[in-house]
């Protein structure tokens, strides 16, 4: 039997047509955060990010974000660079396309312009927003249906000045917020990331779990000499620690740690995923939107990880709600999530962004389940927070 087209106000083509890129506009946002975020290879006291604003035709406005860590040197890009790229390059390539035809938006973008990638993953998140909220659904449903609604969530100690750490884990545990946590070494010699490590593994409660991100600031000689004592601190993961494009020297660390590795800076693209699987860089894969460049891209890249054995982690740049719905909209879609995610962000701001911020709950971050990324930006804070010149 036919079932025949059920008639609807507006028919599918309509719809299409509607979603069509009316207007994109890129404004850089400087927030405070709570206190010094100390990484191998910079600071911040503020974070930077990309708001990116997407109308349609239909006149649904969708939001996204880039963000980005201490200027140009987590990565390449700067809040300056991926706002010229996005006016300049593009916002233009996109235009006219149906904001709903999520792949070819990407196809453009990298027509347009080679890598960017945190500048095309603000445009593809606010694709997302904007399409969900005007078919009324949650990113999730279009990104293949969420198989969670909550994932466990990491906390990042990154003063240096691990008295003030040990207290901040104390009441995030107290708080039920975060039990699982991140330490950022390599901005201070060895020894003393060492004894730092070993205070915090004394104060903490018994069998708190510890990941050392160590942002590529040792050499393969140090990691060689200093695993062992990794592996008596008990940490569970050690990310990065070498440079991101010493996938040999990873792949030769993997071989002789007892804890897994993660590769973090090291890959960005499907091919590098590719390589890092392949040559056994790393057991564990941390996956970011900034790196891959889209939601699509992320997903790719997360299968190819699967494929050759890694385990995933859902990684952050301190973005703010806006850009952790983003990641929590694609990471609940993944079929295996291992490691859960570090989306911390919004609470390392003095002041999130968002009207009503993400919620955290025993230890695991909710999974925005409004129209699009189920967050929405107080236009009074972005005014507020507006770089002025
Ligand atoms: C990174 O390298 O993982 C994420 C959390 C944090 O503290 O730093 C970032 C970047
Ligand atoms: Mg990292």
């Amino acid at each position: 039997m036919v079932v025949p087209a059920q008639s609807t106000p507006e028919t599918a083509p309509d719809l299409i047509r509607d979603t069509a890129i009316r207007e994109i506009q890129a404004k850089i946002l400087n927030v405070p955060t709570t206190r010094r975020h100390k990484l191998s290879n910079t600071a911040v006291t503020h974070q930077n990010y990309v708001h990116v604003q997407v109308r349609f035709d239909n006149g649904v406005i969708g939001h996204g974000e880039a963000a980005t860590l201490g200027g140009p040197r987590w990565s390449e890009e700067s809040v300056e660079a991926i706002k010229a790229n996005i006016d300049t390059y593009l916002a233009p390539a996109l235009i006219g396309t149906p904001g709903c035809h999520l792949e070819a938006a990407n196809l453009r973008l990298d027509a347009a312009a080679k890598r960017n990638a945190s500048a095309k993953s603000a445009l593809s998140a606010a694709l997302m927003d904007a399409l969900g909220r005007t078919l009324d659904l949650p990113a999730t449903a279009f990104l293949g249906g969420a198989v969670r609604d909550r994932i466990s969530v990491i906390w990042a100690l990154a003063s240096g000045d691990v008295i003030q750490e040990v207290e901040e884990a104390k009441a995030k545990i107290a708080a039920r917020q975060f039990n699982r946590f991140k330490i950022k070494l390599g901005f201070a010699d060895i020894h003393t990331d060492l004894r730092r490590l070993d205070r915090l593994r004394t104060e903490l409660p018994e069998g708190t779990e510890i990941i050392a991100d160590i942002n590529q600031g040792w050499s393969e000689a140090d990691c060689r000499k200093w695993l062992p004592s990794l592996e008596a601190l008990d940490i569970s993961l050690i990310e990065q620690p070498l440079d991101a494009g010493n996938m040999a020297g990873m792949a030769r660390l993997a071989k002789i740690s007892r804890i897994p590795l993660m590769l973090d800076e090291g890959v960005f693209t499907p091919q590098e995923a590719f390589h890092g699987a392949a040559t056994g860089a790393g057991s564990v894969l941390s996956l970011k939107l900034c790196k891959h460049g889209s939601a699509q891209a992320l997903q790719r890249v997360a299968g190819i990880a699967f494929a050759g054995g890694q385990e995933l982690y859902g990684g952050c740049l301190l973005e703010s709600s806006l850009g952790a719905a983003a990641h929590l909209a694609v990471f609940a879609t993944l079929p295996s999530l291992t490691w859960g995610c570090e989306h911390f962000g919004p609470l390392i701001l003095s002041e999130d962004t968002v009207e009503a911020s993400l919620i955290y709950e025993d230890f695991h971050v909710l999974v925005p389940q409004g129209p699009g990324l189920g967050v929405t930006p107080d236009p009074a804070k972005t005014a507020r927070f507006e770089r002025k010149n």
